[in-house]
């Protein structure tokens, strides 16, 4: 079973400012607790983090014939980016949205996801755990292709 796990925008800051919003561990703090969970469950995460909204397409796009699950924080890109929205329609490969704040707590912008709708489902407030949440999810019900031994 192979996820990748995208980051979007300002998610390699994580850890150096606003440490009440997104705590005090960093980008690499993140990246090591998922790909070490991943492991331990017997997955592979590939975890990526851009902050230009066609390199997350293009990522997205990557994970067509070799991935069985995609973990999704987009950023901002989340309020308004169409273009990620139907780059996940279009892999129809699934799709797990996670925060690492609650939206819904925060500023009127945040409370809607465009990305939502393309998504199996979202999980957000509940920090780094919210990524191996979705990892939970994506283990027990996305099928691994037939060309990967896990
Ligand atoms: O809560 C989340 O995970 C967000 O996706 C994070 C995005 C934000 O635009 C979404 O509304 C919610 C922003 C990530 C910014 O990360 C920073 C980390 C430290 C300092 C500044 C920004």
């Amino acid at each position: 079973m192979k996820i990748m796990v995208i980051n979007g925008p300002n998610l390699n800051l994580t850890g150096m400012r606003e440490p009440d919003i997104y705590g005090n561990q960093t980008y690499a703090d993140l990246e090591a607790y998922i790909e070490d969970y991943a492991e331990k469950a017997g997955a592979e995460a590939v975890v990526v983090q851009s902050n230009s909204e066609g390199e997350i397409i293009d990522y997205i796009h990557y994970c067509l014939g070799s991935c069985d699950g995609i973990v999704i924080n987009a950023g901002a890109y989340t309020h308004y980016s169409y273009a990620i929205h139907d780059a996940i329609k279009a892999v129809d490969i699934p799709t797990v949205e996670v925060h690492i704040s609650n939206i819904h707590k925060r500023e009127e912008f945040r409370h809607h996801s465009v990305i939502s709708p393309a998504c199996v489902g979202q999980i957000c407030g509940l920090g780094f755990m919210s990524y191996t949440l979705a990892i939970d999810y994506l283990l027990a019900n996305a099928i691994p292709s037939d060309d990967e031994n896990n």
